[in-house]
């Protein structure tokens, strides 16, 4: 079973240290045996505040827009919503700080027998070596049970440690607190993007505060300086840390307290011993891991993951690692009450973190959540549903504000405090991102899959308000044009196209954006029978969407990206927008539309098979729908091509992705939406749920031709078990709590099957 992470060497970067979490507190841990260092998060540490960031004038500007790109006046309508329609920067994630220790040890002896482990299963890490004769043992974990991170330290023989360390970027402090080491400060109120290229931030006094400990227990003798912290002559140390910040919610001002709650719970926590602790968190989150269980019959292997990483053929267990990593830091990130995980999960260590590592919704937050209810991890599922409801309540006024629209709408950008505006702040070429109004109906997919996976119908029926009010949106919102309902003007997220060899972003409609409100619409009316609604705004649904599709094939028997074929400008684009109804949305199957279907392929084929790590994982995801095994797979190792710590120089950033040393998805800089995507990418190799059935085995690579996965999530609430041999199902097992008759597609055929809860169906 793939389940850990080896190396013989310590880590010298971030992209080589080992990521522990909680869904809240982060930490990435370098395993240094001189001067140990592990950067800390949490996942409310962000810059900003809460509130109204629109800015006036915005609705003019678009209307402006909009009748100069009826008079095909492109680069025009550009400018203007450049100059009037572009917003604030949003917030930045930050990092809580670093955490140092330097090890004093008794001899001088050269350090031997090193190993350091991250156990997937029981999401710990350690590390292990000698000095001498000496043996040394580190273990690390961050408790979502407890909520802290622990770290014990034991040796053979007694040595001493000193502990110091930073916080938040300028503001920051770190300082001894009678037998503790204190972590405090404030987020600034603003912070510019590193894009923008600008090294800017504000402390105003209204920024997030931070407050966290950390308490050593140990049979040495603890002693401090006000800014360092001592432990001699140990040979057992445990290291308790909390934190607590003042974030409130995303529309409230953060004002918890954080400095007593801090120290009454460290006081407390304290006072258990590290093996319950232990105990307790491995029974936690290996109760997640271990629903889920493949095996794709790699080759046995002891090397280490880097080695694994830079062979030119790689094997089938490192795929199986790359998935079972993805359900590890699902479960690591993204826990019941913690935020939505970001463009960096809950691992950042800096304070200009790229793309101010906040949520970039035009594909990379969504992506997060693809794998999360196929891995049987609806428990995960929370953080996004939270951030959905924060977007739906600020996202009323700027469908008012900007569009004199009825519902709510959010743009290509969002952060802690789930703001909906558009970014850009007068930016040249910033139409290319911020003009994006979709956000709202595609984050609508993840309420309606939340209930097709789980069949919670009271789930259902809270988020139904919330669908009809993005509908609400797109129909008080869009325009005839040429006998189409279409969103006028549209961008297709992040792609140009050329006019006179100007570049243009802005096109009359674009097919991912009605795609996505086909969906909109499709998941409403769907939703709708659920719950026995039937009301004007079903009405209107039903009568307006055979207007809203738009789909029209290419020259090159390409699915078309925007209202009519234009000069490309980079073919091979990252962004696959277009293709948005084979996935996520799963309007276009092979089977339904065949036609549709082959166009995408061949869209697919014109973008190439390499890309930004996320981009690659995207095209698994798309091959594995288009029942394309061989072509899944080699995206696969596409994106398991190993990328150093630190970038080549020339290398293309936008089209050369690859995998981390330690197993972290490369954009390149990291970026974590890869390591969920192509995690849901391998799943959709063995089981799909589409045409309203089960698929097994769906696309299979040759490479996989035998192997087992147990657990996997199907719609309906089904968990299905599968066995495999010469590419064919030897035997599957079917269980749910729901009472259902399911069509079972396997080895060929379509098998209509009666599901009795809890009951065992098995076909061999
Ligand atoms: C989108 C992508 C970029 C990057 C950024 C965070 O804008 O086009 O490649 O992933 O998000």
């Amino acid at each position: 079973m793939e389940n850990y992470l080896i190396y013989r060497r310590s880590a010298d970067y971030f992209e080589e240290a080992m990521p522990l979490g909680n869904g809240s507190l982060g930490a990435m841990v370098y395993g240094k045996t001189d001067v140990e260092r592990i950067t800390i998060n949490h996942d409310t540490l962000w810059s900003g505040k809460p509130g109204d960031n629109h800015i006036e004038g915005s609705y003019e500007s678009n209307e402006r827009a909009k009748k100069l790109v009826l008079e095909g006046k492109i680069k025009e309508a550009q400018e203007e919503l450049e100059k009037n329609f572009t917003g604030y920067w949003l917030a930045s994630y930050l990092l809580l700080g670093n955490l140092y220790f330097e090890t004093i040890y008794p001899c001088g002896c050269q350090v031997s027998d090193y190993k350091r482990v991250l156990d997937l299963e029981k999401s710990m890490h350690t590390v292990t070596y000698k000095k001498g004769s000496a043996e040394y043992k580190r273990e690390y974990l961050v408790s979502h049970p407890d909520n802290c991170i622990m770290i014990r330290l034991t040796s053979t023989v007694p040595v001493s440690y000193r502990f110091f360390g930073d916080a938040l970027g300028q503001e920051g402090k770190v300082s001894t607190e009678g037998d503790m080491l204190r972590f405090y400060g404030e987020c600034p109120s603003i912070i510019k993007p590193s894009y923008t290229g600008e090294k800017e931030q504000l402390y105003d006094g209204t920024g997030i505060k931070v407050n966290a400990m950390l308490k050593p227990v140990t049979d040495g003798e603890i002693t401090a300086n006000g800014k360092e912290l001592f432990v001699k002559n140990a040979k057992e140390l445990t290291l308790y840390f909390v934190a607590e910040t003042s974030f409130v919610s995303f529309d409230k001002a953060p004002n918890k307290e954080t400095y007593k709650p801090c120290l009454e719970r460290i006081s407390q926590l304290s006072k258990k011993p590290y093996e319950e602790i232990k105990k307790e968190h491995i029974e936690d989150v290996s109760a997640l891991y271990n629903r889920v269980k493949i095996d794709l019959c790699g080759e046995k292997t002891d090397k280490d993951t880097d080695e694994r990483l830079k062979e030119e053929n790689k094997d089938t267990g490192l795929c199986e690692l790359l998935f079972n990593f993805g359900r590890y830091i699902i479960i690591a990130s993204s826990r019941n009450g913690s935020r939505s995980t970001n463009l960096q999960g809950i691992w950042n260590d800096s304070m200009y973190p790229a793309w101010s590592s906040n949520y970039t919704l035009n594909i990379n937050a969504e992506m997060n959540y693809w794998p999360v209810l196929m891995c049987n991890l609806p428990d995960c599922y929370q953080p996004i549903l939270d951030l959905i409801e924060g977007i739906y309540k600020n996202g009323k006024e700027t469908a008012k504000r900007l569009y004199n629209a009825e519902g709510f709408v959010s743009h290509h950008n969002s952060d802690l405090w789930a703001h909906t505006t558009p970014v850009g702040s007068k930016v040249k070429n910033s139409t290319q991102y911020a003009y994006w109004n979709m956000s709202s109906g595609w984050l609508m997919h993840h309420l309606y899959e939340y209930y097709e996976y789980t069949g919670d119908k009271e789930f259902l029926s809270k988020a139904y308000e919330i669908m009809a009010e993005s509908a609400r949106f797109y129909l008080s919102y869009m325009t005839e044009y040429n006998g189409k309902l279409v969103v006028f003007p549209s961008t297709s997220p992040e792609n140009s196209y050329l006019i006179n060899n100007e570049l243009c972003y802005l096109a009359p409609y674009t097919t991912m954006s009605q795609a996505i409100v086909e969906e909109v619409f499709i998941n409403l009316l769907a939703s709708a029978k659920v719950l026995g609604i039937s009301d004007e705004l079903t009405k209107e649904v039903e009568a307006k969407l055979p207007l809203v599709r738009t789909y029209e094939i290419g020259s090159h028997g390409e699915l078309l990206e925007y209202d009519k074929e234009y000069e490309e400008f980079d073919i091979e684009h990252r962004h696959v927008s277009h293709l948005y109804g084979l996935y996520p949305a799963g309007q276009i199957t092979t089977e339904s539309e065949p036609e549709l279907a082959a166009a995408c392929r061949r869209t697919l084929e014109r973008r190439g098979d390499e890309g930004t790590g996320w981009s690659m994982g995207w095209k698994v995801n798309l091959w594995a729908k288009l029942k394309n095994g061989e072509k899944a797979m080699k995206l696969v190792k596409n994106q398991l091509k190993f990328m150093p710590a630190v970038i080549p120089e020339g290398h293309d950033v936008w089209h050369g992705g690859g995998t981390y040393a330690n197993m972290f998805d490369a954009h390149p800089p990291f970026q974590i939406d890869g390591n969920f995507g192509v995690c849901a990418g391998i799943a959709q190799m063995l089981l799909q749920c589409e045409d309203g059935k089960i698929k097994i085995l769906p696309a299979l690579p040759s490479e996989m031709s035998k192997g087992s996965a147990s657990g996997l999530l199907a719609k309906g609430n089904v968990t299905v078990d599968i066995e495999w041999e010469n590419s064919r199902a030897t035997k599957v097992k079917l269980v749910t709590p729901i009472s259902q008759t399911a069509i079972i597609n396997i080895n060929g055929s379509d098998i209509s099957v009666s599901l009795n809860p809890n009951e065992e169906f098995v076909l061999a």
